[in-house]
């Protein structure tokens, strides 16, 4: 039975690659962060599985991250730990870097240091954020990376440190490059989960307006199920190497939002430019408008990838489409809260 160890177990790519890694019979080691209130949400279906166990652990913290590893003796190793908000990165941004750039240089460090250098696989969580500015359409493997957040700063450190690992000790270190994956499971401060909760709450009388940025930025969202699938991929081939991981499809926030309404029969009247649009509901209300508190300092204004490569060397493609992501999104916000709130109110 094969072990693996995932740092950020409890978030949403850590919650999916369980699922997966269960299912492929792997004995699941997930690692936790303490914290005051619940934050196992997102593998409570799991918890008392056979062959899952959850440790606590940070990857500010060497001497426990190097325990946990030489405890365990896994495999493989997920690295999906990281203070993953773009726009929280530039409140926090030693954090930050502690956390995304030298949480990466822990892991692989305790790899290097330990006797099993040459047993362990090491994926690391990049991103597309690394291409920022973009110095190409689509974004490739080679595509250089202009990073324009300390998020995406510290994901190019990560992705390089993993790189040099892997030449310096010959340690099988990969890294995805993954550009935006969404799932009814996505935090709620993330454009996507935040629109299709503030409309499902919307529809349901529960909220009146949803506040948002910069409704032109383009993204190529896909969903995370199919993500975490290319994520175990790239650990199953005979050398390591890395990869980009998109659908090559984009779309505006602006557009995210009229599928999101169109799919709860919202009917959408959008007025106004730049900070000053507005859309009304078919009543004339006001339902959505924009803040300057969610435009960023600096902003990535489109990103598109090419997966030719783990087309290729994986026999990776992305199965859900963007039409399909989105419902599923809005559809499971607006049961769920139809069941918990609407319910609770008669
Ligand atoms: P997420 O939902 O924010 O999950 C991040 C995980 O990291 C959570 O389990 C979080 O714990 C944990 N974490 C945060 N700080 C930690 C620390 N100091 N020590 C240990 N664990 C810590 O992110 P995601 O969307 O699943 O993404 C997974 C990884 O892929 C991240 O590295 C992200 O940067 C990267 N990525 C994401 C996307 C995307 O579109 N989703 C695209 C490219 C790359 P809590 O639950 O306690 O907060
Ligand atoms: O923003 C714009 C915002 O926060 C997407 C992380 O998983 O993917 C994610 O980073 C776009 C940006 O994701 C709001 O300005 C407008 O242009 O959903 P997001 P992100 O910044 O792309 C990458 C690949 C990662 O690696 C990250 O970990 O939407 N936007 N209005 C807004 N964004 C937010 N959050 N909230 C708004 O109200």
């Amino acid at each position: 039975m094969k072990k693996a160890i995932i740092f950020g177990v409890t978030g949403q790519d850590g919650s999916y690659l369980a699922d997966f890694l269960l299912k492929k019979k792997y004995s699941v080691h997930g690692i936790k962060r303490k914290s005051s209130s619940f934050n196992t949400e997102r593998v409570n279906h799991i918890f008392e599985k056979k062959n899952f166990y959850l440790h606590y652990g940070d990857v500010t913290d060497s001497s426990t991250v190097q325990n946990l590893i030489n405890l365990i003796k896994p495999d493989e190793i997920y690295n999906l730990a990281a203070q993953s908000h773009v726009a929280v990165s530039f409140k926090i941004p030693e954090y930050t870097a502690n956390t995304v750039a030298l949480g990466s240089l822990r892991i692989l460090e305790a790899i290097r240091s330990s006797n099993l250098r040459k047993k362990i696989k090491f994926y690391q969580a990049g991103s597309s954020e690394m291409f920022g500015k973009v110095q190409q359409i689509p974004q490739t493997e080679k595509t250089p990376f202009y990073p324009r957040s300390p998020y995406a700063v510290s994901k190019v450190f990560a992705h390089w440190i993993t790189i040099n690992y892997r030449e310096a000790y010959k340690i099988f270190a990969c890294n995805g490059i993954l550009f935006n994956h969404e799932s009814p499971r996505r935090g709620e401060t993330f454009v996507t989960r935040k629109i299709s909760l503030a409309l499902s709450k919307i529809k349901l009388g529960l909220q009146r307006k949803l506040l948002v940025g910069n409704l032109n930025a383009k993204r190529d969202w896909g969903h995370a199920k199919d993500y975490v699938e290319a994520q175990w991929l790239i650990l199953q081939q005979k050398k390591p190497n890395d990869y980009v991981i998109s659908t090559g499809e984009n779309h505006s926030v602006k557009e995210f939002i009229d599928l999101s309404a169109k799919f709860l029969n919202i009917k959408l009247r959008w007025k106004g430019k730049g900070i000053k649009t507005k859309a009304y509901d078919q009543k004339g209300n006001c339902i959505i408008e924009c803040s300057k508190k969610y435009y960023r300092p600096t902003e990535v204004d489109t990103l598109l990838g090419s997966s030719l490569k783990a087309k290729k060397d994986l026999n990776w493609k992305p199965k859900i489409k963007f039409n399909q992501l989105v419902k599923e999104m809005v559809n499971s916000d607006y049961m769920n809260l139809k069941k918990n709130y609407v319910k609770k109110k008669r």
